[in-house]
Order: C-alpha cells, then structure tokens, then sequence
C-alpha cells in the first residue's frame, strides 16, 4: 500500500475534504444545569475549530448528560434524534466536544451513518492544515498517527460503507481483518521514522538554543489562548511578518526575532503555538520540543484577548498549560490585547486584582506598545543586574563562570585585579556581592 493510500484510509478528514457537502453538526454535553452556559460557550469554540476547518456548522446541541451510555456515549433516544437531524439537515460529519473513546465512535458511525469525530481530531485536522513547516509537518503526522493507531478499524467500515452505500456492503470480514494488521505494522513504522526524525531536529533547536544563550541577550516568549492576537504583537513590535489570521491555530512554529529597547537593551521575542481548552495530550507530546521553547524564556508575555467574552476562563487555561510545561515559576508580564473592541472595562480591574503586571494594549492599532516597554525594560530590571566587580586575578575560576553566565559590558586591569563591568542574573548576585566597588 502507497503512502497516499494510507492517508486517505486514516485521515478521514481528509475524505471530508473531498466532499462539497460540509454541512456539520455539533455535540457538546453537561452533568448539571448550572453548567449548560459553559457548555453552549465550548460550543461556540468548536464552531470557530469547525470554520477554521472550513466545514459549515448547520446546528449545535446542548446535551444534559446524566449518565455516560458506554456503548455510544449518548443514550439511545438522544442517538435517534442525532441521526433524523443528520437525515434532515443533510449533514456529512457530527462533532462532539467531548473526547469519545473509539469503540463509541464505531458504535454511534454504525447508528448515525455519516463521520463521527470528537473534538482532539478536530484540533489535529486544524493543526494539519496549518503546518507548514518540515518539523510542524512531522509533529502534527506523528499526533495523528498516534490518535488513527487504535482507531484503523473504524476507518475500515466507515471506507467500505463509503464505497458501497450501505451499511453491511463492503469488504468481507477476514479480508477486512488482514488489511488492518498489515496497516497497523505500517502506522507502527511510520511513528517510529516520524519519532526518531523529529528527535533529529530536536538536537538542531538545542543547538539554536545554545548559541542564543551564549548571545546572553534576555529573551521573551510571547504565550497565550490561540487567536488572542500573539503574532500580531509579534508583528507590531519586530515587523516580522509572521501569519496573522483570524483563524484559531494560525502560528505552529516558533518565530524569534530581535528587538531593541528604546534603552538600547537588545532582547529577542519568540512567538509560538497557541494554546486551547483541553489541547490534546497527544499535540502536547508531539510539539513538546516546539512548546519547550517557553520554557527556556527568562520572561513570559502572557497575551490575553481581554474582549473576549471566556477572557477569564482562557486565562486559567494557558496558565494550566504552562504548568504542564513546568514554566509556571518563570515571571509573567500580563498582557491585555485588542482593548480596542472592550466595551466594559472594568475586566481590566480583575485582571489587576488576580494576575502580575498587567497592562492594557491593542496590538492592532499599536496602543499601549510604550507601556509594554517600559514593563519588560522593569521586568529585566528585576532579574538581572549591572554590577561593577574588583576580582583577585587568582578568583579565574569565578570570572570564567561569570564571563559564561553573564553579559560582560567592559574589561580592566587594575594590577593584579580584573575591573568588570557585568550584567548577572540576580540569583548569583550574593556570590560576588564581596567584590563589588
Ligand atoms: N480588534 C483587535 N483585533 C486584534 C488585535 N490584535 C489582534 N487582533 C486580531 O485577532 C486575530 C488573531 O490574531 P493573531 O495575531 O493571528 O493571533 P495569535 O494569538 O497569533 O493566534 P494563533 O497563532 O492562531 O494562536 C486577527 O484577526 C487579528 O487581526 C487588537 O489589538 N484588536
Ligand atoms: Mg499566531
């Protein structure tokens, strides 16, 4: 079997591409009442998932879900009513918000005829679209793959249903059968090349790293929810021409470039992925080495579309991602974006009672950008550290760990005395405090 072929028995997006029905429906679910608006909003996400993707949502519906049916997630009445509004409304694909486990996704396919998908293959479809570099390429090959893996069997009776028109049609079940261990062995090769590529490049962006740590010139990762304006900042700030679009998932690559303070103080800025409510554990795996990159910054700019009606609960979603990085501990400038469109500003006074060093800005019209200086010229203030030292020529040991740490401004001799003048994290500050004149 060909590579092409392989793609179109697992990526069953792509099938949907090849249709110009696009009509789709959505599911999303709650236990209680009180979280139906929650529910109805996640809804609201899915949809702009679902038009990033460039299906046409028809309808959405709210489920108040008491009991997870195992079979088919829903119960067999909601199931029925899904499928007469799949019949009446001529849809082509049904998306759940909820992660479905693949035998429910088998199950409810037989029941309701058409593409049954959950909200994860909706998100590695969108990434997919819009990878365009070799290594985006390969992390979101590797997430799909890994997510197809235990799913293979679906794809076959959903294909032979496909190119028979009924839902018994199609391959015989031993031929069927064969033709998922022999796909499987190859999905198996397939994300272990993929793996071992991407650890290939992995190595390359350490290196990256490492020479831009030897430049020792601060550096700011621009983070935050997708779409809350992170290239557009990006762009403002560094001209850098990065994709903005309003479309959810635009940026898949980390984009560092240099910047110069009105002090003069050179910094570089990283733009990167965006991240979403329940970002899939597989694209967190996959884009680790790229979303690492956070965590290497010495400071964060946390961009948050403030008019955004989920503003808050975004927030507490990246924060909840960067903690999954393990870059919670790294110091955060809070930033407020598009306050153009705010109507209400009293949301900026809660961002100031509950986040650091909040400001507000609009990217867009370029507001707000001199304030945003000031606060990272601060935030460098309050990490490093410009210290004039006097070292006895027989402390070598401590100038050349100093000298590989530091940003080394001037050289003396005075004697037997090396004159410094140094910038230093403020962490190793006690350690040559002794020396300083
Ligand atoms: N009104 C207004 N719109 C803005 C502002 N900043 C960005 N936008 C719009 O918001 C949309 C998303 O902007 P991007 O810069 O692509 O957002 P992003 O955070 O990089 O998004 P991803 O890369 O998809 O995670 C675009 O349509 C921008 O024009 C702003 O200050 N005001
Ligand atoms: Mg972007």
């Amino acid at each position: 079997m060909n590579e092409n072929n392989i793609f179109q028995q697992t990526g069953r997006t792509r099938l949907l591409e090849l249709t110009d029905n696009k009509n789709a429906l959505l599911i999303g679910a709650f236990e209680f009442p009180k979280d139906k608006g929650t529910c109805i909003e996640n809804l609201e996400e899915l949809n702009s998932l679902s038009d990033t993707f460039g299906l046409d949502t028809i309808d959405k519906i709210s489920v108040h879900l008491r009991k997870i049916e195992s079979s088919t997630y829903l119960g067999s009445g909601k199931v029925q009513e899904i499928a007469d509004i799949v019949n009446e409304k001529d849809i082509v694909v049904v998306i759940f918000d909820m992660d479905i486990a693949p035998h429910q996704q088998r199950n409810l396919e037989k029941k309701i005829k058409v593409a049954v998908i959950d909200r994860t293959e909706l998100i590695l479809s969108v990434f997919a679209i819009h990878a365009k570099t070799k290594e985006a390429n390969m992390q979101i090959k590797l997430a799909q793959f890994k997510y197809e893996y235990p799913r293979l069997k679906r794809m076959w009776t959903h294909l032979s249903r496909q190119r028979t028109g009924g839902a018994s049609g199609g391959f015989l079940k031993g031929e069927g059968e064969k033709q998922i261990e022999i796909d499987r062995r190859i999905l198996k090769t397939k994300i272990s090349k993929i793996s071992s590529d991407i650890k290939d490049i992995k190595k390359q962006r350490e290196l990256n790293r490492k020479q831009r740590e030897k430049a020792k010139i601060p550096t700011f990762a621009i983070v935050g929810y997708t779409n809350a304006g992170k290239s557009t900042l990006m762009n403002a700030l560094t001209n850098a021409n990065v994709l903005v679009e309003d479309k959810l998932f635009a940026t898949l690559d980390t984009t560092t470039r240099r910047y110069i303070l009105s002090n003069q103080q050179q910094i570089l800025l990283i733009d990167t992925v965006g991240f979403i409510r329940k970002l899939p554990h597989l694209l967190i795996a996959s884009f680790r080495s790229t979303l690492e990159e956070i965590t290497f910054a010495d400071i964060l700019i946390h961009l948050v579309d403030v008019s955004s009606k989920a503003a808050m609960e975004h927030t507490k979603q990246s924060y909840q991602i960067l903690k999954e990085l393990n870059a919670e501990n790294i110091p955060i400038i809070t930033v407020l974006n598009k306050v153009d469109k705010l109507e209400n500003k009293s949301i900026i006074t809660y961002f100031k009672l509950n986040y650091p060093n909040v400001i507000a800005i609009s990217a867009l019209e370029k507001k707000g950008l001199d304030e945003l200086e000031e606060k990272i010229e601060e935030t460098i203030a309050s990490i490093r550290k410009i210290v004039k030292l006097k070292i006895p020529q027989s402390y070598y040991k401590l100038v050349a760990a100093l000298i590989k740490d530091s940003r080394v401004i001037s050289t003396d001799y005075d004697a037997n005395d090396i004159i410094l003048e140094i910038e230093i994290p403020k962490m190793i500050y006690s350690k040559v405090s002794q020396f300083e004149i």
